[in-house]
């Protein structure tokens, strides 16, 4: 009898696991490799339940001997550590993308002396069929709104993107790319001022109340479960933002970010014939630390949105103003610029890192979009926000079949810039 090695996310306990461990207890003691949040995250969408939670019950699953982290999506470094004697694996990983780590597997096992055990694998039941199935269930706004701090935890980099609509949230929701290192997908969505006025034909200058963005926010809350961070303008008074975070947090949103402008609000991304005031850096903080002081949850975040590069200040004024705001209690700074050669937003980052190792840095590279996530992450953000997109790519869409149609006095021609009616009819759960 020796040691067997088995590595799981352990977010779903069906009965192909728990065969799995009965057939590894023929060999010895089983040695369970609980995938932490930041080893699935490298490849899967967050787990359900953290590690925590994971881990008490996996620890008492019959047959189960000891758990381990396991910090990377590879085996391959707790086989090297943990020397087992056997690794046991279903045999479903014989294709697809988990062949190559399979054939690293066995490449180890044989240079440690030990062996690799393919056990068959529970037709109809697999975790990520199961996962599936629970993105159907939904979630709860507790789950949600804790989503957050967990992915800025355990992914290299936040990938957010804008939603406006129910329809938008859905897009963000199932969007998935497979890469060479993983799938790519969306970690959560950012409910945008812009999009959210320009999508009802109004100016980004603060004018949709509140009671109106929740109406398209709970839209998007219906069909989707991920994570959400709202775009809170300048937060108004003092005592209005005291609300507008309780009013978040109760609906499960996961972070508000106000910006640190004065007077109209007008969008950053004008050209420099709009000059913006900044507020004065104590009414900012003022405005900070009451939003903390009135959040009921420890998981709610409030994120400072340092304008001060927008208004054409340097790169040091936006430091000291970053600094004053981390002590009035932000859980995380945005920095914004509109130039397109990054430098500014390069140099602040490099600093504020200097500074603080720890706190989130939010990015929305709107106009500096040359540089990748990866680029952005060696600069020290933490979470990037592709802030317009799904809006702006519906409305060239939607004008182009408008006046397909009308050049043709007919709908034939638009077709084929259209998706198909089966498709449509498909698309939400319980339309057929
Ligand atoms: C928004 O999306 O409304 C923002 C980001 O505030 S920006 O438009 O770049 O100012
Ligand atoms: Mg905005």
């Amino acid at each position: 009898m020796g040691l067997v090695y088995l590595g799981i996310t352990g977010d779903i306990i069906h009965p192909g696991i728990i065969n799995i461990i009965q057939e590894a207890t023929k060999y010895g003691d089983v040695m369970i490799g609980l995938l932490t949040d930041s080893a699935i995250a490298s490849h899967k969408r967050l787990p359900y339940l953290d590690y925590g939670q994971r881990l008490a019950v996996v620890e008492y699953i019959k047959g189960v001997s000891r758990v381990v982290p396991q910090d990377e999506w590879s085996y391959i470094p707790n086989l090297r550590k943990y020397k087992p004697d056997f690794i046991i694996h279903g045999d479903d990983w014989k294709e697809g993308p988990m062949s190559t780590l399979r054939d690293q597997v066995f490449a180890v096992m044989d240079e440690l002396g030990g062996k690799v055990i393919e056990v068959p694998y529970t037709k109809g039941i697999d975790s990520t069929a199961l996962s599936e199935q629970m993105k159907s269930i939904g979630t709860t706004p507790e789950i949600r709104l804790k989503a957050l701090r967990r992915l800025i935890a355990a992914r290299p980099i936040v990938r957010i993107m804008e939603a406006h609509s129910g329809l938008s949230g859905v897009i963000v929701e199932h969007a998935s790319v497979e890469m060479e290192d993983g799938i790519h997908c969306y970690d959560g969505m950012w409910s945008s001022s812009l999009t959210d006025s320009t999508s009802k034909g109004k100016p980004d200058i603060e004018a949709v109340d509140l009671t109106n963005r929740l109406q398209d926010l709970t839209n998007i809350l219906e069909c989707t479960t991920k994570p959400i961070i709202f775009d809170g303008d300048t937060g108004g008074l003092a005592e209005h933002f005291a609300f507008t975070v309780r009013t978040l947090e109760r609906n499960g949103i996961s972070a508000v970010i106000i910006e640190d402008k004065q007077g109209l609000k007008k969008n950053s991304l004008f050209g420099t014939d709009v000059v913006q005031q900044l507020a004065p850096v104590e009414d900012f903080c003022n405005k900070i630390s009451t939003g903390k002081r009135a959040q009921v949850t420890n998981d709610f975040m409030v994120i400072a949105r340092l304008e001060s590069l927008i208004a054409g200040g340097t790169v040091d004024e936006a430091l000291a103003r970053a600094k004053a705001y981390v002590v009035a209690g932000a859980d995380g700074i945005m920095i914004h610029s509109k130039k397109k050669d990054g430098h500014e937003i390069k140099d602040f980052c490099t600093r504020f890192r200097e500074l603080y190792a720890h706190i989130p840095l939010v990015l929305v590279p709107t106009t500096y979009n040359q540089f990748t996530e990866r680029e952005l992450k060696a600069w020290g953000a933490n979470i990037v926000i592709y802030a317009n997109h799904m809006l702006r790519a519906s409305y060239p869409a939607m004008k182009q079949v408008a006046e397909t149609i009308l050049s043709h006095g007919r709908s034939l021609e638009a077709d084929a810039q259209c998706m198909p009616i089966k498709q449509i009819l498909d698309l939400i759960p319980g339309t057929r």
